[in-house]
């Protein structure tokens, strides 16, 4: 039988023993730091049978000392910070109001793609057919039989002398009908802490589990390797997901979403799976919510692979006069036609997981205002006086700490903060956090931006004609690979729909789902492809972007209102002469930006057909298959 022992009531005066426990001390130093400190915890009683069954089961295989299940209460965080601290992982940063520093084994620092499985009994409903039996570029596949191997070599007595956190937590609003539910076990306190910003936790959840007792089980354990303050195990890591069974098991990395389940692996892969199934869409796109000059608001929703300015377009400040830019989210939308045919978003997150380098009162001023209260740092540089800093914040001062904790040196050439270095904060102290981010009902979307960042011969932007040629463009969207995941340099990579790494299914089934989205009485939204990194001979960029990518937001939402202020290229339309608002720039070279180089076009109309063939074969749907035909004869014929 197992016994459950919370992290007692009077936390912070308990909370050095708890850490003692979490810290994997001695089974006997244990005994003496529990005595006195095992207060039965009430949310046991509320855990339905399923919960509970899915805890002793985790238990049974982990075998922690403690188990703690989270009610998601302010005591609770303090205990859990004061934990972190006496075991190393995380520092207090004085300059700010409760904000955190954490930093990781320098080898345990972004996805792995690479150890990422999905599980099903037949391999075609995770790997499309032309990469039967072979490695996919789309999604990997691993068979029951190895997914219980790879749980039964790396799980049992992962655990022992740690404190096991059983987190509740919803996904979207609580009780809203577009939101889910999970449960994830973990052995990290840095994934509690950061899950409670990044999603909903506790009590609330539990209560509603009791009416409607369906979960997502998400097991996690950092395993016993690593560095002091973060324990991971990078030789031995996995990340499994099990759509059958909606179960989620993640090993070895403490990392993003590597560990915080709720985000990349349940809210796309495991979401992606849900949505195809209830008929809607789990997509990897931000939603903004812009007003115009008239005063009218319109939602958009944008994918754009990790690490291509999300954050940043989410909470843009626009430079465009009378316009005005709120956030929904800058990750993950949960679409679904609702009963008047229209497309209802909602942001299943409750946090910001962004970028930190490359942001700064230039770049994302409201993500400047956003950060500095409530956040947990995660590889960025330290300064002397207890704040952070990272590579384009401001110029460096004297005196940094790099991300791996030593002095910085300016004159190597490895940067302060780790590339992928990460906030994690509240979206509720956004300034401009939308008004309607927690509707229950989602928010209405009137465009789908698609986008990456293509250094050569893309256009600025590119309206689909048709929701076929848009369900195209998301299909062949590919982009320069960035620092998200374990790849390294410049290559450009195929990323459909910025899901690649993300798919929970067949990919040509995923585009057949999209297809079948057009029906009639649905009001289609646009669909159009940005690129705002287009360089010129000299590799500069030929766009400023940021605040002025509301310029093409105004074009895309003047498209939106049917105003024919565009026109007809081999790609789709393109702003008309003089269409896009360019007053007040210097020096943009329309010409340049909206340039559709012949050779160029072949050749990406190669590369996809090649990808198409050897990645998807007969599962890629044939109105696929006819847009490329397409898209060859336009661009020859251009
Ligand atoms: O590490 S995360 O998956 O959360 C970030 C990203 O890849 O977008
Ligand atoms: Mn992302």
């Amino acid at each position: 039988m197992l016994h459950f022992k919370a992290i007692p009531e009077d936390y912070v005066l308990k909370a050095a023993k708890c850490a003692q426990l979490a810290l994997g001390c001695s089974r006997a130093a244990h005994q003496t730091a529990l005595r006195g400190v095992t207060v039965p915890n009430p949310q046991i009683a509320a855990l339905t049978p399923k919960v509970r069954a899915f805890v002793e089961r985790s238990a049974a295989l982990c075998q922690p000392e403690h188990v703690h299940v989270c009610d998601g209460s302010e005591a609770e965080a303090g205990a859990l910070l004061q934990v972190m601290q006496l075991q190393g992982a995380i520092k207090r940063l004085p300059k700010y109001d409760n904000c955190w520093l954490t930093r990781t084994d320098p080898a345990d620092v972004a996805r792995v793609e690479s150890r990422t499985f999905i599980c099903s009994e037949d391999e075609r409903d995770v790997v499309p057919a032309a990469r039967a039996g072979q490695k996919s570029a789309l999604g990997n596949y691993i068979s029951p039989k190895l997914y219980d191997k790879a749980i039964s070599e790396r799980f049992p007595g992962c655990m022992r002398g740690r404190t096991m956190y059983v987190i509740p937590f919803s996904m979207g609003p609580v009780g809203s009908p577009l939101s889910k539910i999970g449960v994830e076990i973990t052995d990290s306190p840095y994934v509690v802490y950061s899950m409670r910003i990044m999603t909903r936790i506790g009590s609330k959840v539990l209560e509603a589990l009791r009416k409607d007792e369906n979960f997502v089980r998400c097991l996690h354990a950092v395993g016993t390797q690593g560095t002091p303050g973060w324990p991971c195990d990078p030789a031995n890591t996995i990340i499994l997901h099990k759509p059958i069974d909606n179960e989620i098991v993640s090993y070895g990395s403490g990392y993003g979403g590597n560990s915080l389940l709720g985000k990349k692996c349940f809210a796309l892969r495991l979401g992606s799976v849900i949505a195809r199934r209830e008929g809607w869409l789990a997509e990897h796109m931000l939603i903004v919510g812009i007003t115009d000059p008239k005063g009218r608001k319109r939602y958009i929703a944008a994918a754009f692979p990790s690490a291509c300015g999300k954050t940043n377009l989410a909470m843009m400040t626009p430079t465009l006069p009378g316009y005005k830019v709120e956030c929904v989210g800058d990750d993950i939308a949960w679409m679904k036609f609702d009963e008047n045919g229209v497309l209802r978003a909602i942001n299943p997150e409750n946090g910001f997981f962004g970028v930190a380098p490359g942001t700064s009162a230039t770049t994302n001023p409201m993500a400047m205002a956003t950060v500095f209260k409530n956040t947990v740092f995660t590889n960025v540089a330290e300064t002397k006086d207890g704040g952070v800093w990272w590579e384009g914040m401001s110029p460096a001062p004297e005196g940094l700490t790099d991300w791996k904790g030593q002095p910085f040196d300016p004159s190597k050439k490895t940067p302060a903060a780790h590339p992928n270095s990460r906030f994690c904060s509240p979206a509720a102290q956004c300034p401009i956090i939308d008004d309607n981010w927690e509707s229950a009902d989602g928010v209405p979307i009137s465009a789908i931006l698609l986008g990456g960042r293509r250094p050569s011969g893309v256009p600025l932007v590119v309206e689909a004609r048709d929701w076929k040629h848009g369900v195209f463009m998301g299909a062949s969207m590919r982009s320069e690979a960035t620092a998200a995941a374990e790849y390294s340099g410049k290559v450009v990579m195929h990323d459909p729909f910025a899901m690649r790494p993300f798919f929970g299914y067949n990919f040509g089934e995923y585009l057949k789902h999209w297809l079948s989205m057009a029906q009639p009485g649905r009001h289609m939204p646009k669909i159009f492809h940005v690129n705002w990194f287009r360089k010129d001979e000299q590799g500069k960029f030929l766009w400023p972007g940021f605040g002025e990518n509301s310029r093409v937001l105004d074009w895309v939402l003047r498209r939106c209102d049917n105003e024919p202020c565009h026109m007809e290229t081999p790609l789709g339309y393109v702003p008309a002469p003089g269409a896009l608002n360019t007053e007040g720039l210097k020096d943009i070279q329309m010409n340049k930006l909206f340039s559709i180089p012949k050779d160029f076009w072949i050749q990406e109309v190669d590369a996809v057909k090649k990808y198409f063939t050897e990645e998807v074969g007969e599962d890629l749907p044939n109105e696929i298959w006819d847009e490329l035909d397409k898209l060859r004869n336009n661009v020859q014929h251009n």
